[in-house]
């Protein structure tokens, strides 16, 4: 099987993309990215002289090139994003071009290559907020509430389509809060380990107890590969691991682990619009496609912050030039 994978030099395409070819040695790898500020080829490095393997760089939202890096493919796995919620709240437009615009290329390119499956990677964002109790399940209303989840809601609605106007092979996935190796360190977990390594503040938003669903990157991949193989065209599969915490129960559970002081936290500017309370119902894709998480939250947050100890050159190496810019817009003098 010839896969091509778009986003695949981001934190959980590059996950996948090593998954994937040591789980399946007969396949091959395609892998197409623009390399924005979050996609970095140094993420798979050690698959350069990969025969199996392809890097192609491209636009998703660009005709030719999507059509043309279609020629020969078996399925399609979408992950190409903007992907950053503050980010979607300063600026949208990258969002609705990539996610929206982009999601419709590669739609219309996948049918007339004819593509035999289509895998949208999703987010439970798409849903909204919950109350104190209650999970996502596939059937909870589409609500989304930053122009993030409202760009990746509008993609899940063009893979619907898909499915009902041409019967597309498309699967939807919508997955929970992911944190492990090579995640770009704008996102919560890899932001507040690299501050804490630094000794700077750790900068927590609003009373720190909004709460998100934690599953380890390497089970949102391994349940992707079952839905590839398995996964039923024109159904949306959630994917989590029961892990609910308070942001701030992460954060000390982090600095605890690096034998940091908790005066290390700040308490900043509220994210406007910030969804209260994630937690995802993944009941189906455990009955019907036999999937379920292997890593515990207290080990998954081990391993991550010894990665990011092991490989203090990877994330120094981000934390300069624009992102230091972004920073600055985004925390302003409050939080370094
Ligand atoms: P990421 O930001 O780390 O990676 C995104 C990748 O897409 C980058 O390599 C980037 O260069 C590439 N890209 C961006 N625009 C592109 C374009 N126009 N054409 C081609 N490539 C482009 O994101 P991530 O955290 O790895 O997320 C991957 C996917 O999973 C996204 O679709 C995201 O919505 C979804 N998702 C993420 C999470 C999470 O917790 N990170 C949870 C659920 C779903
Ligand atoms: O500096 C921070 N301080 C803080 O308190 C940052 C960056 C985040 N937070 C809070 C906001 C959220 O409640 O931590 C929580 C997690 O924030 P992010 O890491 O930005 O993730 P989130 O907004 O929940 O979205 C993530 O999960 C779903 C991914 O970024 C999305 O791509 C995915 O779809």
């Amino acid at each position: 099987m010839r896969v091509l994978v778009t986003g695949g030099a981001g934190f959980i395409g590059s996950n996948f993309i090593r998954h994937f070819l040591t789980a399946h040695p007969d396949s091959e790898v395609v892998n197409f990215d623009l390399l924005t500020y979050a996609g970095n080829l140094e993420n798979l490095r050690e698959l350069e002289h990969e025969p199996r393997y392809e890097f192609v760089k491209g636009d998703i939202a660009d005709d030719k090139s999507v059509t043309n890096v279609m020629r020969d493919v078996d399925a399609v796995v979408n992950f190409a994003a903007e992907s950053h919620v503050d980010r979607s709240i300063h600026d949208p437009r990258a969002f609705i071009r990539t996610n929206v615009l982009g999601t419709q290329v590669l739609l219309t390119a996948a049918r007339e290559r004819d593509v035999s499956r289509f895998v949208q990677v999703s987010t439970d964002e798409v849903y909204g907020s919950l109350g104190p109790t209650g999970a996502f399940t596939e059937e909870t209303p589409l609500a989304p509430n930053s122009p993030y989840s409202a760009s990746k809601a509008a993609a899940d609605m063009l893979v619907r389509a898909a499915f009902h106007t041409y019967r597309a092979p498309v699967i939807v996935t919508r997955c929970s809060n992911n944190y492990g190796p090579f995640q770009f360190p704008e996102k919560l977990i890899p932001l507040m380990i690299a501050n804490a390594l630094e000794g700077k503040p750790l900068p927590v938003y609003g009373d720190g107890m909004n709460v998100r669903d934690w599953i380890y990157v390497g089970d949102h991949c391994e349940a992707i590969d079952r839905v590839l193989e398995a996964g039923r065209p024109g159904e949306i599969y959630n994917v989590g691991a029961s892990n609910e915490r308070p942001n701030l129960d992460i954060v000390r559970r982090i600095l605890s682990e690096l034998k940091k002081p908790e005066s290390l936290i700040t308490y900043v500017k509220d994210r406007p619009g910030h969804d209260r309370r994630y937690a995802i119902d993944s009941t189906k894709i455990q009955r019907e496609l036999g999937w379920k998480p292997k890593h515990s939250l207290d080990d998954g947050l081990r391993e991550t912050v010894q990665w990011y100890l092991d490989r203090r050159a990877w994330w120094e190496r981000i934390r300069t030039g624009e992102y230091l810019a972004y920073y600055k817009k985004q925390y302003g003098s409050d939080a370094t």
